[in-house]
C-alpha cells in the first residue's frame, strides 16, 4: 500500500500545481500526513496556512476567504466529530456557490461500523451539499482525485460550491519523507467551462429590474439599458447607479402596478419585493454561484444572460424615487456604508441590520457581503476575518447575538495582523422577531423568552480576552472610530 505520507504529499503539492493557495487545518492525529504537506509548502511561502482550534469557525474563516479570492480553499479536519462541525458553513457554501475542498482524514473503510475510535460514516455526510464526495484509500491517485475535486468546486459541472475528499489512512499515519515541494510544478487556476445561454424579452412600461444577494453589477447595466427602477439589496453587487431607487419606500403605492420582473441574484430580505413575483410575471438570469431564484415557481423564462428588448420610461423611473429611513440603526448603517472605500469590504449579518441597509443605504460601488446562502446567524464573526485574509479592510456589522453566536470566531490565534472591524449594533437580544405577528399576540415576557432572548454579557471583557480593541459608542459617534486598525470590536449601543 502507499504510505499516507506520499499520498499527503503529492495531493497538497497538486492542489497547489491546480492554484489553490489558501489552507486551513484543525489538528487532530488521523489527519497528520495532509498537515505535514501542507506545512512543507507554507515554510517555503508558496501557500498560507492558518491554524484553527474550532473546525465550525475554521469552515466559515474559510468560507471569507474563498469569497475574497473566488477560488477554492482546502480545509483539513481529523476524523469523527471534527468533520460534522464544517456543516454549517458547507451549507452556506453550497447554496451560494463558495467553491471550498474539504479534506476529510478518516480510518479505513473496513472499521466503519465497527467500534473503531473516532470513526463514523463521513462518505456522505454532507448529503446534496457537497457538489461530490470522494472517498479514497491512500492507493488512489492523488492527482487525479485532486484535478476531479478542483474541477468541480469550481464548478465545470454544476455551480461552484464545496467537495468533500474523505481520505482513509492507515498506519503509519506520516513520515518525514517525502517531502511535498518535491511534487510541486507550476500553479494555475483552473477555469470554469461554461457555455452560455441567452434570452431577449420584450420590456414592459411596468417592469422593474430586482438584484438579491449576488446579482453583481451586470444587474445594473441589464436596468441602466433598459431604463428601469433598480430593487437591489445591499450585498447585491448592484446597489449604485442612477437606476437606484428608494425601493420599499415606493412599493406600498406602486407594487400592484408591477406587470413584469427581472430576477438576478438571490433576493430574500424583504418580503414586499418578493410579492412582486407572485403578481407579475418574471424573468430569471441565472446567478454564477447562487442557485436560480424561482420559489413560486413560475419564472416565464431563465438564462445566463437576459437582453433586453427596448426601454422602460422615464416616468416610471422617476415615480419609484423616494426618502430614505431616518432611525438610529439607519444612521448606524449609513455611516459604515458612506466609510466604505474601494480597499474596503463591508459584511453584513443576517438579521435586522440589513434590511435596515436595505430602507437606507445611498447608491455606491463597494463591496458587500453578507452570507444569504441559508442567511444563518453563525459563523459572521470568522467569515469577516477570513475575508479579511485577503488583505483588503473589513468591517463586519453584525447584531450581538450574530456576535455571541461566532464569540470563539474572536480567537485570533495563528491570524497575524488583521484589519478588521465588529461593529455590534447592541440592542440586547433579536430585535428582527418584533416584526413577527406573535409579538402582539403573547404576553410581553414569554415573548422575551422563547424570542429576543435579550442578552447581558459582558461584551468588553469577551472582547478583551481574545485581545481585541474595545470601543463602546452610538450611532451619532460611530464615524469618529471607523479608521481605527487592527482588531476592533465596536459595541454600538442602539
Ligand atoms: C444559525 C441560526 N440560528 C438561528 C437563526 C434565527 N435568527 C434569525 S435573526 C436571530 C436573532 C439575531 O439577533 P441579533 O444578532 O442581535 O440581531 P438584531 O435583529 O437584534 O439586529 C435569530 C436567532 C438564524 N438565522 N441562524
Ligand atoms: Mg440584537
Amino acid at each position: 500500500m502507499t504510505s499516507s505520507q506520499l499520498f499527503a504529499s503529492q495531493f497538497v503539492a497538486q492542489l497547489y500545481n491546480l492554484g489553490v493557495k489558501s489552507f486551513y487545518l484543525a489538528p487532530g492525529a488521523r489527519s497528520q500526513a495532509l498537515a505535514i504537506a501542507a506545512n512543507q509548502l507554507a515554510a517555503q511561502g508558496l501557500i498560507d496556512l492558518t491554524v484553527r482550534l474550532d473546525e465550525r469557525s475554521m469552515g466559515f474563516l474559510a468560507l471569507g476567504r474563498a469569497l475574497a479570492s473566488e477560488y477554492p480553499v482546502a480545509l483539513i479536519t481529523t476524523s469523527g466529530t471534527a468533520v460534522a462541525n464544517l456543516h454549517p458553513a458547507v451549507l452556506e457554501a453550497h447554496h451560494a456557490g463558495v467553491p471550498m475542498l474539504l479534506l476529510t482524514a478518516d480510518r479505513p473503510a473496513k472499521l466503519r461500523g465497527r467500534g473503531a475510535n473516532q470513526t463514523t460514516e463521513q462518505p456522505g455526510i454532507f448529503a446534496g451539499a457537497v457538489r461530490d464526495c470522494i472517498d479514497v484509500d491512500t492507493d488512489s491517485d492523488p492527482r487525479k482525485v485532486a484535478i476531479r475535486a478542483v474541477e468541480l468546486a469550481v464548478g465545470s459541472e454544476q455551480r461552484p460550491g464545496p467537495v468533500q475528499i474523505n481520505i482513509q489512512f492507515a498506519e503509519p499515519l506520516s513520515a518525514a519523507e517525502p517531502d511535498a515541494n518535491e511534487f510541486v510544478a507550476k500553479s494555475s487556476r483552473l477555469q470554469r467551462q461554461n457555455h452560455p445561454s441567452e434570452l431577449q424579452v420584450k420590456v414592459s412600461q411596468n417592469a422593474v429590474v430586482v438584484a438579491g444577494a449576488g446579482a453583481g453589477a451586470i444587474a445594473n447595466d441589464f436596468a441602466q439599458t433598459a431604463n428601469l427602477p433598480l430593487l437591489a439589496e445591499p450585498s447585491s453587487g448592484a446597489r449604485f447607479g442612477s437606476a437606484l431607487t428608494n425601493y420599499i419606500r415606493s412599493l406600498g403605492e406602486l407594487a400592484s402596478e408591477v406587470d413584469q420582473v427581472f430576477v438576478f441574484g438571490k433576493p430574500t430580505l424583504s418580503r414586499p419585493v418578493l410579492n412582486l413575483l407572485r403578481n407579475a410575471e418574471y424573468f430569471v438570469q441565472k446567478p454564477e454561484h447562487y442557485e436560480p431564484f424561482d420559489v413560486f415557481a413560475k419564472a416565464q423564462g431563465f438564462a445566463d444572460r437576459i437582453v433586453p428588448l427596448g426601454r422602460g420610461s422615464d416616468q416610471w423611473l422617476e415615480r419609484w424615487q423616494a426618502e430614505a429611513e431616518l432611525s438610529p440603526r439607519a444612521e448606524l448603517v449609513s455611516k459604515v456604508w458612506e466609510a466604505t472605500e474601494a480597499q474596503d469590504i463591508t459584511l453584513f449579518g443576517a438579521s435586522e441590520l440589513i434590511r435596515v441597509a436595505e430602507r437606507c443605504v445611498k447608491p455606491k460601488r463597494v463591496e458587500v457581503y453578507a452570507s444569504r446562502g441559508l442567511a444563518g446567524i453563525d459563523g459572521s464573526v470568522s467569515t469577516a476575518l477570513g475575508l479579511a485574509q485577503g488583505g483588503k479592510r473589513v468591517r463586519a456589522v453584525i447584531g450581538d447575538l450574530t456576535l455571541l453566536h461566532d464569540a470563539s470566531g474572536l480567537n485570533r490565534t495563528g491570524l497575524g495582523d488583521l484589519q478588521v472591524q465588529v461593529i455590534v449594533g447592541n440592542d440586547s437580544g433579536g430585535a428582527i422577531f418584533s416584526h413577527l405577528e406573535m409579538a402582539e399576540i403573547l404576553p410581553a415576557k414569554d415573548f422575551e423568552n422563547l424570542f429576543t432572548t435579550p442578552q447581558q454579557v459582558d461584551i468588553e471583557a469577551l472582547a478583551k480576552s481574545y485581545g481585541w480593541h474595545y470601543i463602546r459608542t452610538n450611532p451619532a459617534e460611530l464615524d469618529q472610530h471607523l479608521d481605527r486598525v487592527g482588531f476592533v470590536l465596536i459595541d454600538c449601543v442602539l
